[in-house]
């Protein structure tokens, strides 16, 4: 029996500093009806989709944006969302801002089966900075108001598929998706809010989307699952955001891809048995890797040159 997902990648255009969450899912919810007109099983929102992307501003006082957080998932707002979802059978990623009990903030996200939160990951790869910078035209602050992840990488079992999630700069690092392979994910999905400028560096424009692609597409191939990568769009307060929301194969080619800055559903039919030849052929983990080489990828944090090396 083929293992078909069909899956909706549901880019989000901008979301205003000032909109509110129930406008918000208000248009997750309209996207959500698209999806189960076109028959979708699993539907990704992208990165902080409940708000705008607030780390661009710079708060003396991190308490100042907890208006952005959720303290529950899901909370009263949430609640039409989880209902349109679990009444279509359609499981979904949704990424949001989380502020835990105890006080900690995360750039989290959750995947939802039958309105029930079955898995949960927190952004490990926080890009940007902690303190004001005053020579960025935006801030890039998710090192002041977000903690790096604590769960890792985890992997779940849903429609059929072993399943991982991402957020944004992980993206960018072949160790999300390496440990996620590893647990046998054959999905990996993942929301994303890139500024269209190189807030840190100059860098010519077309390389963002190159690179947002580039990432995804490789890491696709090179782990041999589906990777699925939703934007949060558009102009969001002066600040551009890239779209590109795509789905890609185990091959690495794109399959679907977004052509608008705005709210638009992109699907594919996709069959997880197709990430089986990849995984017992070329990247047949078990057969090809030599991990006794591989050590300081894991005990080495930043570069150190060889004792050898004059
Ligand atoms: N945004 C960007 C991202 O990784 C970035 C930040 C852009 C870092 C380009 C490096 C280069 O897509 C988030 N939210 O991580």
């Amino acid at each position: 029996m083929t293992r078909m997902v069909h899956v909706g990648a549901a880019q989000m255009g901008p979301i205003a500093p000032d909109e509110s969450r129930e406008s918000a899912v208000a248009r997750m919810v309209e996207l959500l009806k698209q999806a189960k007109d076109r028959g979708c099983d699993l539907v990704v929102f992208p990165e902080l989709a409940l708000t705008t992307f607030f780390p661009r501003y710079y708060e003396e006082d991190i308490a100042a944006m907890d208006h952005h957080f959720e303290t529950e998932m899901p909370g009263p707002a949430l609640k039409p969302l989880f209902e349109a979802a679990k009444a279509a059978n359609i499981a979904f990623y949704l990424g949001y801002a989380e502020k835990t009990p105890d006080g900690h903030r995360f750039n989290t996200s959750v995947l939802v089966d039958g309105d029930e939160v079955i898995g949960k990951y927190r952004k490990v790869h926080l890009p940007g900075h902690s303190e004001f910078d005053p020579k960025r035209p935006w801030q890039h602050l998710e090192k002041r108001y977000f903690e790096p992840g604590d769960l890792g990488f985890p992997v779940w079992r849903c429609k059929n598929g072993i399943m991982g999630m991402a957020i944004c700069n992980d993206r960018r690092w072949p160790e999300t998706y390496r440990v996620m392979s590893l647990k046998g994910a054959e999905l990996i999905m993942l929301g994303y809010n890139t500024p269209d400028v190189n807030t840190s560096a100059p860098e010519p424009n077309h390389l963002r989307m190159f690179h947002n692609h580039l990432v995804m597409q490789a890491s696709a191939y090179q782990n041999s699952s589906f990777v699925v990568g939703v934007a949060k769009a558009g102009m969001e307060d002066g600040c551009m955001l890239i779209g590109g929301s795509c789905i890609i194969q185990p091959s690495g080619e794109i399959v679907a891809q977004a052509s608008t800055l705005e709210d638009e559903l992109i699907t594919a039919m996709c069959d997880l048995d197709l990430a089986r030849m990849g995984k017992e052929t070329v990247f047949n983990y078990a057969k090809h890797r030599r991990i006794e080489h591989y050590g300081i990828i894991a005990s080495q944090t930043g570069v150190e040159l060889p004792a050898d090396l004059d």
